[in-house]
């Protein structure tokens, strides 16, 4: 399709707009806008006049330069200069500056306060309010940019466990008040624990002739109804999550949890092996011939092939048929069996509640000790300590611990691990702590190398406890550093210090594969909540899902010890 003038303007305005959030030399950037101007005012279309063998006219302010790249547009359709920087900048900045009202400085705001990379964080940013609360934007710029992406972002998207759960039990509660309904649960990737879902599948049972979908369909969170029928249904919620729905009757619930459980390469496995024995599964039942021979409850499922009962944590085909064919599954961690959370932060660095609180919070939990491990001065935006305010803030945890009972508070820090791995704070004072919690807070894009090199030599420090956060991923807005999981891992074992799995929702960092890499190594883990504020406590109930998609039993978590068999495994790594 030939370009006309417009479009060419239209190419060399998003130039001066890239180059200028790139901060480039300002003559430069008047330079496109002064191209652009001048093609779009210019009376005859330039591309035509170019096709048709003839000269480029004399333009103002037009150089060979500029010259050169309207001769590729016309030729190509395309100027490889825009493609360049579209590439240089992240991709929510060229949707941004679709957005109307909003110019190249507003934009460069926009994406730097908000740390987003992509349209889908942008969208999300919109949604929950934080352009809103941004100097200079109000509610009619956060409504046009989520007008805006609306369009585009309706892709499929995925879901944090944590944002999925609240949806969850909403929608639950609401279908167990209906009459007739028996059972109803949510299954997918949900049940799996994923750190992520990519939507809500659930399962009701019902009679045949139920009014089950008509009340389903009238939930007042939908916000589309994308299909429905007498036993399926599927709908977008208002927050864009879409919940598929099923209703089978009483005697297919097993087969059908089994199979909507997922995920797909494990119920496909598990049928190879129904078929090896002559049997049928489908999500209706287990079949011999015409006569169903199982499919009430998973279990019955499961013994049809010969296996004992596999948690859906573990059905990612990653061997569980085999180990539960040996009678070998792990007996997994359940939340039940931590007895203390060895990093949070309270108001003395980016927390919200006091020491107290926060100690109130864990214990209410069933928690027995609490390591408060502030972050170190480094890190600014979070209020770190210094040394002198970390020794008072230790006096205050002796005095606080002196009057609470059934908890008891230990003096940890978060501190920052250096670009050369060294740590944030002296070594005097970081031997009079319980324990170090290390952590990577700047320099995520060194090489796999360097990146390794500096946290395997963190950790040889002889304060170090735990490995904060390993892979450094935040889940949607950034990727885990480049490291060798397996040489700190390695490392850890031969250092006698642990790893983190850090539970905060868009954490979820050591991640299942590093959790079973680290119980093959005999590195233990540590699940905690990394709470800022006390109702954060919750984490620890995803983080132990994590943990057992990481086939992790009790034995293999550091802070399923009591108190007095932590104290010592805290102090060997200190030598
Ligand atoms: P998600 O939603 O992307 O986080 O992941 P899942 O695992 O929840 O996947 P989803 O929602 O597409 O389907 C839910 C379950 O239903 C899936 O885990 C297995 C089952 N399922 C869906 N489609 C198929 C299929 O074509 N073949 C088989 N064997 N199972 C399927
Ligand atoms: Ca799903
Ligand atoms: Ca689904």
């Amino acid at each position: 399709m030939p370009l006309h003038n417009a479009d060419m303007a239209a190419i060399f305005d998003e130039i001066a707009d890239l180059l200028e959030i790139q901060e480039a030399n300002p003559f430069r950037v008047r330079a496109y806008r002064n191209a652009a101007r001048v093609v779009n005012e210019f009376g005859r279309d330039i591309g035509s006049l170019l096709r048709q063998g003839g000269m480029l006219p004399k333009l103002p302010g037009i150089g060979a330069d500029l010259a050169a790249k309207i001769s590729e547009i016309v030729d190509t359709g395309k100027c490889a200069m825009l493609e360049r920087l579209r590439k240089e900048l992240p991709s929510a900045v060229t949707e941004l500056l679709k957005v109307p009202g909003l110019g190249p400085k507003r934009v460069k705001a926009l994406y730097h306060d908000l740390d987003v990379q992509t349209p889908e964080q942008l969208y999300r940013a919109a949604k929950n309010g934080r352009i809103r609360t941004l100097h200079g934007f109000g509610e009619k710029t956060e409504h046009n940019i989520l007008a805006a992406l609306a369009m585009r972002v309706g892709q499929p998207r995925r879901f944090l466990l944590a944002e999925a759960a609240l949806a969850a039990d909403a929608i639950t509660a609401y279908l167990q008040q209906m009459p007739g309904v028996g059972r109803v649960i949510v299954a997918g990737s949900f049940r799996r624990m994923r750190d992520t879902v990519g939507d809500l599948d659930i399962l009701a049972t019902a009679p045949a002739d139920s009014a089950v979908m008509a009340r389903f369909i009238a939930y007042d969170e939908i916000g589309e109804t994308l299909s429905h029928g007498p036993t399926r249904a599927s709908v977008m919620l208002r927050g864009g999550l879409q919940v598929d729905i099923r209703v089978v009757d009483e005697l297919s619930y097993g087969a059908a949890l089994h199979y909507f459980t997922g995920s797909r390469a494990h119920v496909i496995a598990v049928r190879k092996l129904a078929q090896a024995r002559g049997l049928k599964i489908n999500e209706y039942g287990v079949f011999k011939g015409q006569a169903r021979v199982a499919g009430d409850t998973e279990e019955s499922v499961y013994r049809s092939v010969g296996l004992s009962y596999i948690p859906p944590e573990l059905r990612e085909d990653r061997g569980e048929l085999e180990v539960a064919r040996a009678g070998l599954l792990p007996h997994l961690l359940t939340l039940a069996d931590l007895r203390g959370d060895l990093h949070v932060h309270t108001r003395a660095s980016d927390g919200r509640n006091t020491l107290r609180e926060m100690a109130q919070a864990a214990s209410d939990m069933g928690l027995e000790y609490l390591a408060i491990t502030e972050h170190s001065r480094r890190l600014h935006v979070a209020h770190g300590l210094d040394a002198e305010h970390l020794l008072l803030q230790m006096e205050e945890i002796d005095k606080l611990n002196a009057s609470l009972q059934g908890i008891t508070l230990l003096k940890g820090i978060e501190v920052d691990i250096l670009e050369d791995g060294s740590l944030d704070l002296p070594d005097d004072v970081l031997a009079r702590l319980d324990l170090v919690v290390g952590a990577v807070h700047s320099h995520f894009g060194l090489s796999r190398e360097k990146q390794t090199e500096r946290i395997v030599r963190a950790m040889a420090h002889p304060h170090f406890t735990l490995l904060a956060h390993p892979g450094g991923r935040l889940i949607g807005k950034r990727d885990a550093c480049d490291v060798d999981m397996q040489r700190i891992i390695r490392a850890a074992k031969q250092r006698g210090c642990y790893l983190e799995l850090d539970a905060q929702p868009e954490r979820m960092d050591l991640p299942d594969v590093h959790c079973r890499m680290a119980k093959e190594e005999g590195v233990l883990v540590s699940i905690n909540s990394d709470a800022h504020a006390a109702r954060d406590f919750g984490n620890l109930y995803f983080g132990a899902g994590q943990a057992r998609r990481g086939w992790l039993e009790k034995t293999d978590v550091l802070n399923t010890r009591s108190l007095q068999a932590l104290r010592p495994l805290l102090s060997a790594t200190m030598s």
